[in-house]
């Protein structure tokens, strides 16, 4: 039988078939022998063949290929990474205009992610219904075509309106999605209008907000029905840019890309290195201050070693 890694709880796998029916699945020891170094050997999203046991558990037999694969480095002092999803279409981050304000630093950080991980991305700016001055409209058409341009998806929401909301749901029809954003941003509430069924509690201070008190936390993929699924996971910063150099960082940054090959020194930080083609595209408005000001962040925090995950 075929199905879809939809829960992984370290020991056992939930299996969603093809039918539709889910299963606990065990995984023999073999799939442990991996030199590369990944502490676990499958994770949601993963694809894979089960045989049902008499006592209507399965055994994973074989896992399918991977189009890409969402990674941190393992917690608990241990080696190596940790993997987080497989398959995964894209991500979706969720920003509220209000109550929390968007965060550009943080969308740019997940963007880096997506880059790096090649998923697509689709940004989210949710409540779009406290939308009071001019200005706010002049921010949202901002971040809009900026991140337009940049060949992101761009999406704005509020749960009260339903068009919105439809919107959102058509555009993860049919596709494995991580959501990530903000406590208090929507999340839970824009599920919720998607899938009514899925009655998530909204208002409240989830678990993944309490940082550092969730100690192993596994992710789950949400069924939204018609093989739509959404990652529940304790947020995308968590996963590991693993091995990134300082230097490396601009080629996660699209509008970068075609200037840094210009610079003097190939491993230009665009900051303060002379010839520097990047800071000059900067100066020439090719790139926007708001997304350097992202990139220097990243770049500091990989520096200084306090961002091994993103
Ligand atoms: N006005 C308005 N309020 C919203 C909208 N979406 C969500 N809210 C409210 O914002 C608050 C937080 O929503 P949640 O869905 O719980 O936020 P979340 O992102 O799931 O938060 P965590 O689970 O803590 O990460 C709730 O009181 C919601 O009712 C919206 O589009 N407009
Ligand atoms: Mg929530
Ligand atoms: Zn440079």
């Amino acid at each position: 039988m075929n199905g879809l890694i939809i829960k992984a709880t370290g020991s056992w796998y939930q299996v969603m078939l093809d039918d539709g029916s889910s299963v606990s699945c065990r995984l023999p020891g073999r799939f442990r022998l991996d030199d590369e170094e990944i502490v676990n050997p499958v994770a949601v999203g993963d694809n894979v063949e089960v045989a049902l046991q008499k006592d209507g558990t399965g055994i994973i037999e074989r896992i399918g290929d991977r189009k890409n694969r969402l990674v941190r480095k393992a917690t608990h002092g241990r080696r190596g990474v940790q993997l987080i999803a497989t398959n995964v279409d894209q991500v979706l981050i969720v920003q509220s205009l209000r109550d929390p304000a968007v965060k550009p630093g943080f969308i740019d950080r997940v963007l880096v992610t997506c880059e790096a991980y090649e998923i697509p991305a689709l940004i989210i700016i949710n409540k779009i219904d406290l939308q009071k001055k001019a200005k706010d409209a002049e921010m949202l058409d901002q971040l809009d075509r900026l991140y337009t341009d940049l060949g992101y998806g761009f999406l704005p929401t509020s749960i009260h309106d339903q068009k919105s909301t439809e919107l959102l749901k058509s555009r993860a029809a049919g596709k494995i999605s991580v959501l990530t954003g903000h406590s208090g941003t929507g999340k839970s509430s824009l599920l919720n209008a998607m899938a009514p069924d899925l009655k998530l509690k909204t208002g409240e201070i989830s678990r993944s907000s309490s940082k550092g008190k969730h100690t192993t936390t596994y992710a789950q993929l949400l069924s939204l029905g018609d093989h739509t699924f959404i990652v529940d996971t304790p947020g995308i910063r968590e996963f590991g840019l693993v091995d990134v150099e300082p230097y490396e960082i601009s080629l996660y940054f699209p509008e970068m890309r075609p200037h840094r090959e210009s610079c003097r020194f190939y491993n230009c930080t665009h900051r303060h290195e002379p010839s520097c083609a990047v800071r000059k595209a900067l100066d020439d408005k090719l790139i926007s201050e708001s997304r350097y000001k992202s990139y220097v962040n990243i770049l500091e925090s990989i520096e200084s070693g306090l961002d091994k995950a993103l």
